[in-house]
């Protein structure tokens, strides 16, 4: 009978309209330069991160987790994209603040992929990929609905007098000078400058928990990405949490950054959306050894910041989501170029129409198997396409074509990581095996009696180096555009004494 046909239609329709999730919400979390060795969960002793500690015990915590790059700016484009930043032409280095290039805006974000499933965008904290004139590229041209935040590192500007507690403490260490003092965007308007520090953290947080509310209110899936601006150099934090952890400045302004995600957790309680929200938490790069006690620590792993050891680009990474991902500790592979995939499958949202080089890692989250990435590219800060791939890792195997350090990874007792170790061509490779020798000290290819196995793995590596530096197209360089200083931002742009007259007392504009 038709009748029953029919009737069983619709509901066979309305069964599968309740058993697909609603799309999740979505903070992102983004820490700057912290390394692999810096949360208490990931054996710091005297790190104080008890938000980050209750997500990672009540999520999932993974020790294989990757950035794309070991530096900042291409590190954010490879998150926001799920592309190497190759691809978008990110690199070499970072932005500055009168760059002229930007992430173009042809590339399709996290945020641009999810605003086809109806989400409400919002970014806090550091962008650094681009300003560009009028504002081109900053993030409300990307996908973001609302941004709040300093587009780009608190270094790239004086920091004497605006970092530190108390006030009018100098900065441990020099930043930039003859550049514009750090701005405060909203949107697209710069609302304070110089941004003061120490009062930043709690506007992120304020501003956030506004927009998780409203959200709330409004039964709106929605997408926060919070870019911290610590626990990069210098090291600042505000008087609640200056002199709080045993770890001193650095401690404290991890401290800091862990008290937002506090924040954050709590602001999705009270409007009801804790269980039907996806945290993830990582870092963009590994730790400034250079700064000694004011920078990070990538424990037990090779180097820091700007390498393409371990310590360069393996990140703490937690996704909480109670009730969804099980609690945990995961080995698998996975990096942030697999959140946009990962975070476009959860959303039922549609891939972007290009090249994309991460995988959906729905199975690792939701543990129903193993994980899609079963290879890692290691890009220097610097690449080039004729050089390539500096590293390969495959599964627990790595293999460094290229080595070289980086200043960013000096102070070490490890002479492989200073800033004058120059780029080495390694043929055959150097070969690790990460699983047992995380540290990167036994190269397995030194051992008198190569066993065949070994060779097997070099071959592998070889071959997957040439395939990944063949299909690789380099977009042209941003950071060939060079600078412009009258594109440093200025909240008083006539102004004709540049760049000290850059300067709007807080509460001039409104936020
Ligand atoms: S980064 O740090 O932006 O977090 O990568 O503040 O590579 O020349 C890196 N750099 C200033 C920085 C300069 C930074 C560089
Ligand atoms: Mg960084």
């Amino acid at each position: 009978m038709p009748g029953v046909g029919l009737r069983a239609w619709l509901l066979g329709g309305l069964a599968l309209l309740a058993a697909a999730p609603p799309p999740p919400n979505v903070v992102l979390i983004f820490a700057d330069d912290l390394g692999f060795g810096d949360l208490a969960s990931y054996g710091h002793p005297t790190s104080v991160t008890p938000a980050l500690d209750k997500m990672a015990a009540g999520g999932l915590r993974f020790t294989s987790f990757y950035s794309s790059s070991p530096v900042c700016s291409p590190s954010r484009a490879g998150l926001l994209t799920g592309r190497y930043q190759t691809r978008s032409g990110i690199y070499p280095g970072v932005f500055y603040p009168g760059s002229r290039g930007g992430l173009p805006l042809s590339e399709v974000t996290v945020a641009e992929v999810l605003k086809t499933r109806g989400y409400a965008t919002a970014m806090v904290g550091k962008w650094h990929l681009g300003i560009g004139p009028n504002g081109t590229f900053l993030p409300t041209h990307q996908g973001f609905d609302h941004y709040l935040g300093v587009p780009y590192s608190h270094d790239q500007g004086p920091c004497q007098n605006l970092t530190c507690f108390p006030p009018n403490t100098p900065c441990f260490g020099t930043c930039d000078q003859d550049v514009v003092l750090a701005p405060l965007f909203w949107n697209l308007s710069v609302v304070e400058q110089p941004v003061s520090f120490p009062d930043l953290g709690a506007r992120y947080v304020t501003f956030a928990e506004d927009f998780i509310a409203s959200c709330g209110r409004r039964n709106q899936p929605f997408f926060l990405y919070y870019a911290s601006h610590h626990s990069h150099y210098p090291q600042f934090a505000s008087q609640e949490y200056t002199g709080q952890t045993p770890r001193g400045p650095f401690g404290d302004a991890l401290l800091e950054l862990d008290s937002s995600v506090g924040h954050l957790l709590q602001a999705l309680q009270d409007s009801g959306v804790y269980d039907s929200t996806l945290v993830f938490f990582t870092s963009d790069n590994g730790p400034e050894t250079m700064r000694m006690s004011r920078g990070g620590s990538s424990g037990l792993l090779k180097c820091g910041k700007g390498t393409t050891y371990e310590g360069g680009v393996r990140e703490p990474a937690l996704a909480y989501w109670p009730g969804r991902v099980a609690p945990g500790v995961t080995h698998e592979l996975a990096s942030t170029l697999d959140l946009l995939p990962t975070l476009a499958a959860l959303a039922g949202a549609p891939l972007p129409n290009v090249t994309l080089d991460g995988f959906d890692l729905s199975p690792i989250l939701f543990g129903s198997g193993t994980s899609p990435r079963k290879t890692m590219f290691y890009y220097p800060p610097a690449p080039n396409s004729q050089l390539g791939v500096f590293a390969v890792r495959y599964g627990k195997y790595k293999a460094h074509f290229y080595t070289q350090g980086a200043f960013h990874s000096g102070t070490t007792p490890d002479h492989d990581c200073y800033g004058l170790t120059p780029l080495v061509f390694h043929d055959p490779p150097l070969l690790y095996d990460l699983e047992s020798d995380p540290a990167e000290n036994y190269n397995l290819l030194d051992e008198a009696q190569l066993r065949p196995e070994v060779l097997a793995v070099v071959k592998e590596m070889r071959l997957r180096k040439a395939t990944f530096d063949q299909q690789m197209k380099f977009g042209e360089s941003e950071m060939g555009r060079g600078k412009d200083p009258s594109l440093e931002p200025c909240c008083s742009p006539q102004c004709t004494s540049r760049p000290s007259c850059c300067r709007c007392p807080s509460g001039s504009h409104p936020t």
